[in-house]
């Protein structure tokens, strides 16, 4: 009987020493892949927004800030990438205490590589809202909604 017990407990000690294993190679994982992302895309800032047929990849190469920010629309739909469409981007924040609203719209302009690029003010911190207005030639204009916080 005391024997069991032992050979329970060093069965025991096994056991957790080998889950502390599996967790370092997780975390070397873990550390592996945050460094190839930062690598591979070295984007400030990142964020999908979506309906149920259209995505918007939202990018940024700096960290979202006050003031002016540009930003690229990788825009996907049930056809494929979106490089033919008129989209434009309204930022808002509701009126608070002792604030009025805010509320700017800019243009996107198509890239070269197949993504909009847009400029948005953010004129203070907090969260701010974007409507993303997608019109496809010949096709009713879509609304994507996000938010961000500044
Ligand atoms: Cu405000």
């Amino acid at each position: 009987m005391e024997q069991t017990k032992t050979i329970g407990f060093l069965q025991n000690r096994k056991n957790s020493s080998a889950s502390h294993e599996a967790g370092f190679s997780v975390m070397a994982f873990l550390l592996a892949l945050a460094l190839s992302t930062t690598l591979l895309h070295a984007a400030g800032f990142e964020k999908e927004a979506k309906t149920r047929e259209t995505r918007v990849l939202i990018s940024s190469e700096k960290p979202l800030s006050t003031g002016s920010n540009t930003l690229e629309l990788g825009i996907v739909d049930k056809g494929g990438t979106l490089t033919d469409a008129h989209v434009s981007v309204k930022v808002f924040m509701p009126a608070m205490p002792g604030m009025p609203a805010m509320e700017s719209t800019s243009e996107a302009k198509l890239l070269k590589n197949g993504k909009y690029s847009v400029e948005v003010n953010f004129s203070m911190s907090g969260t701010w809202q974007l409507h993303i207005f997608i019109a496809p030639p010949s096709k009713k204009t879509v609304r994507v909604k996000t938010s961000v916080n500044i």
